[in-house]
């Protein structure tokens, strides 16, 4: 998979991609990640990429000329199965969207900042709108962080047995169970005996029914679809 960042704070994004799982799966190939600065795509001699709204009101807009010029670049290099914009009012992520992404060969990502992108590109370029939940973030640098770490676990060959992505919470719409470490008591803690018992149908069937009474009480909404 190839995925493509268009921010106006490039440094942002350095280190999100820069360690462990991320840094691994780009290492083997799984995934190429690029990061454009829409500045270098400013053609006007103070390089800005915002400006005054039409209409009056405080806050800038980010300019359609720039976006549009690195868009355009990046579509006449190859075809992308979606051109998605971070923005609080998108729709708010979930596992089925990873899964999906997960999946295609080219994804580009646009970072929202100040008001917003001139409504022109969302218009003629973007092809989904994403946000990653109900609270507003300085810029969407971080949302596409998150997306791009959500997406890039899932996708073949990234995790091992130990990482593995089928026992993740949300995967089949349960949270996940306890889990517990040596030693088996610290403390006077004790870790439930059933997960020493060496009793496999056991630990599974604990497992099941504490991954179904977590989801009951802290994510009911989870259950109803
Ligand atoms: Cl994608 N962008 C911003 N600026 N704030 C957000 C968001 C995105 N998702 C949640 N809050």
């Amino acid at each position: 998979m190839r995925i493509d960042i268009l921010t106006v704070l490039p440094q942002l994004l350095e280190s999100p991609f820069a360690a462990s799982i991320m840094q691994r799966a780009q290492d083997k190939g799984h995934v190429s990640i690029h990061v454009h600065n829409i500045r270098d795509y400013s053609t006007n001699k103070h390089k800005n990429v915002d400006d005054y709204q039409y209409g009056g009101g405080a806050g800038m807009v980010m300019s359609i000329e720039p976006i549009a010029a690195l868009i355009e670049k990046l579509k006449g290099e190859r075809t992308y199965d979606e051109i998605i914009y971070m923005t609080p009012d998108g729709e708010v992520l979930e596992q089925k969207h990873c899964n999906d992404l997960s999946l295609k060969e080219n994804i580009m990502i646009l970072c929202g900042h100040y008001k917003g992108v001139d409504e022109r590109i969302r218009e003629h370029y973007i092809t989904k709108e994403i946000s990653i939940g109900s609270y507003v973030l300085s810029g969407g640098e971080l949302a596409a962080a998150v997306v791009v770490d959500a997406v890039v676990r899932l996708i073949p060959g990234v995790l091992n047995d130990e990482t593995s992505a089928l026992t993740d919470s949300f995967q089949d719409n349960l949270l996940s169970p306890p889990v517990y470490t040596r030693p088996p008591e610290f403390n006077g803690w004790k870790v439930p005996d059933v997960l020493l018992s060496g009793n496999t149908k056991a630990v599974e069937k604990w497992r099941e029914e504490k991954a179904l009474e977590r989801t009951k009480a802290r994510r009911p909404d989870l259950l109803e679809d």
